[in-house]
């Protein structure tokens, strides 16, 4: 069975909680504090940080890397395109999203940030979603119609955005219409932890 090593407020953990629930299969999810990291996940992680998944003989960390096996360990739903030029173009997007979005989660998760830092990683996030937008007034989903790991990928930052302090501007409607759509699927609801929660009223 598939153990993930989970940050309980961790929003790349969360990616993986997110995916394990839609795939429906046998899982095993280990809470960790990631304030007291547990001595043997330095040892499966040389940068010991959650998530990490263990399979037999196994390990993989990386939030995006852990997602795209389980994909294609249990292909049903198919979370990635099966088309190699369309499955290419939702690597990039994933990468994208690394660099304009999830880059600043460092800080926004940072107890310690001043508030000029935190600003700027607010600021930064809002413009880049502001650009995605307009996408949701045509489609339901990141790639079109159907829900798929680009989704995955962006649902614990929309989560949080309210948890961040990040301005809810009349540009990001459409972007808010959706993440309520993708709150709503039984398997977003499933992965919440209680510190997860906790984070929307
Ligand atoms: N790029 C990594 C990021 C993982 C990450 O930053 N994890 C944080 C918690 S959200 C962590 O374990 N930090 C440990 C620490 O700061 O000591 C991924 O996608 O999995």
């Amino acid at each position: 069975m598939m153990k993930l090593y989970s940050g309980t407020s961790c929003p790349f953990s969360h990616r993986c909680r997110i995916v394990l629930f839609e795939k429906g299969m046998d899982f095993e999810i280990l809470d960790v504090d990631t304030h007291s990291m547990p001595e043997d996940l330095a040892v499966m992680n040389p940068y010991n940080e959650v998530p990490v998944l263990v399979e037999r003989d196994l390990t993989l960390y990386e939030s995006n890397i852990i997602n795209e096996y389980i994909d294609e360990r249990f292909p049903h739903p198919q979370l990635m395109p099966a088309d190699p030029v369309m499955r290419a173009r939702a690597r990039l997007m994933l990468f994208n999203f690394e660099r304009e979005l999830f880059v600043h989660m460092k800080t926004l998760e940072d107890g310690a940030a001043t508030k000029k830092t935190l600003d700027a990683a607010r600021v930064a996030v809002r413009d880049s979603l502001t650009q995605i937008a307009p996408l949701f007034t045509k489609q339901k989903h990141m790639l079109g119609e159907e829900f798929s790991m680009l989704d995955v990928a962006i649902a614990p930052l929309l989560w949080r955005l309210e948890h961040y302090g990040i301005e809810m501007t009349k540009p990001l409607v459409p972007i808010l219409k959706y993440a309520e759509r993708l709150f709503s699927r039984q398997a977003f609801i499933d992965s919440l932890t209680p510190n997860e929660k906790a984070m929307r009223k």
